[in-house]
């Protein structure tokens, strides 16, 4: 069974598939502090997990076009300057059941907690590519693929790549990571070395890293060129050529409403609710406003909004937690709350999903709705 040797996980993450282990934890404890805990990050995960003995970790580097290749055991990365940095990871299918149910999509059915934030310590990719010769204007190269440990039946690894101007940047905050939140890289998050993509859809963010590429292309695997891609409404399954859409890097804004949850009873004081939930954008761009109603979209309240320790564009890549007092319509006993956020390049999400639905059930980021009973 290549699923024989799996991590122990915490109860409260519940699976929506086993074997590969994918699970989200419960939104009120999402939103509990602006780390994810480890223990309760979401699992994204498509194949086994691979069983990676740090001792003997290998990470291959190697440039194509050069010919160059060069081989980082753990203690040679960790001999870099380590830098630390604060990046929420979302995957692309995150609050896909919302969109499902405009008309089915394809793909694990994701609530809002396919999302997370953490605090990722370890190498920067632009100075290990530095060691290689690799620098901004001495390479013809156009992407950074990655490779994971984990393989299929067929021993086909999961892959990625990124464009190279996000790896070089020295803005751009790539690392190879060593460190969650402090600890080790647990085995399900990439244990011993995951690359951390800050602003990046979850797809690149390739755990139980093995080989790095430096490449004219992007890399072929399937989760690249089959998968994780947007298209129109009007796409389906007989008309869809994965070749006519990009592979999703950066984010668009996204929000979700983590308490009261659908169809709960909440508490009316002194005619208002509360109200609690995260606010994230891709590229760094950072959160600069939350819009909460209580009437399905007629009105709206800004909410607090709580960001990380110097969130600042374009380098915001950690999420916003937000909370918000809201009145509630008199005498009615039932309300919609919505929320929308708004990002530093004042990209607002969509009204509905109508106009976004893709056949993958990706980038679902219209307005959050959340229908409730109110106890008066
Ligand atoms: N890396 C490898 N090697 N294998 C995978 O299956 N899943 C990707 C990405 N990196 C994956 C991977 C996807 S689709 C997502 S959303 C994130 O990891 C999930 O990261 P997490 O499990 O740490 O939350
Ligand atoms: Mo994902």
């Amino acid at each position: 069974d290549p699923y024989g040797n799996e991590p122990r996980r915490h109860i409260a993450l519940k699976p929506s598939s086993k074997k590969p282990f994918n699970a989200e934890p419960p939104l009120a404890l999402l939103v509990d502090s602006l780390i994810t805990p480890n223990e309760l990050f979401y699992v994204r995960n498509h194949l086994p997990v691979p069983e990676v003995d740090a001792s003997t970790y290998e990470l291959e580097v190697c440039d194509e076009e050069l010919q160059k290749e060069k081989v980082f055991t753990l203690k040679d990365l960790k001999k870099y300057p380590k830098h630390t940095v604060t990046a929420t990871i979302m995957c692309a299918g995150n609050r896909r059941s919302e969109m499902t149910q405009v008309k089915p999509v394809k793909g694990l059915s994701w609530g809002q907690a396919a999302i997370g934030n953490a605090t990722w310590s370890g190498a920067r990719l632009c100075d290990v590519l530095r060691d290689l010769g690799i620098t901004d204007g001495k390479t013809d190269a156009l992407h950074i693929q990655f490779e994971g440990l984990d393989t299929d039946p067929a021993h086909m690894p999961y892959g990625a790549s990124i464009p190279i101007e996000k790896a070089l940047d020295p803005h751009g905050d790539v690392i190879l990571a060593y460190e969650m939140n402090g600890e080790p890289i647990p085995r399900d998050h990439g244990y011993p070395i995951r690359v951390i993509v800050p602003g990046v859809v979850g797809a690149r963010n390739v755990k139980w890293l093995g080989r790095i590429v430096v490449s004219k292309d992007e890399s072929d695997s399937h989760w690249q060129q089959n998968d994780y891609k947007g298209f129109a409404p009007s796409v389906d399954w007989d008309t869809v050529d994965f070749k006519k859409s990009p592979a999703i890097q950066e984010l668009p804004v996204i929000s979700a409403i983590c308490e009261p949850l659908e169809g709960q009873t909440v508490g009316v004081k002194n005619g208002k609710v509360n109200v609690k939930g995260y606010a994230w954008s891709g590229g760094g761009r950072k959160i600069v406003r939350v819009d909460v109603s209580s009437d399905g979209g007629k009105n709206w309240q800004a909410a607090d909004v709580l960001e990380c320790d110097g969130a600042r564009h374009p380098q915001a890549w950690g999420w916003s937690i937000w909370k918000a007092e809201i009145p509630v319509p008199k005498s009615k006993l039932e309300a919609q709350l919505c929320a929308k956020a708004v990002d530093s390049q004042y990209n607002t999400q969509p009204e509905n999903f109508e106009n976004i639905w893709n056949l993958r059930g990706v980038l679902a980021n219209a307005y959050h709705r959340v229908n409730i009973k109110l106890a008066r």
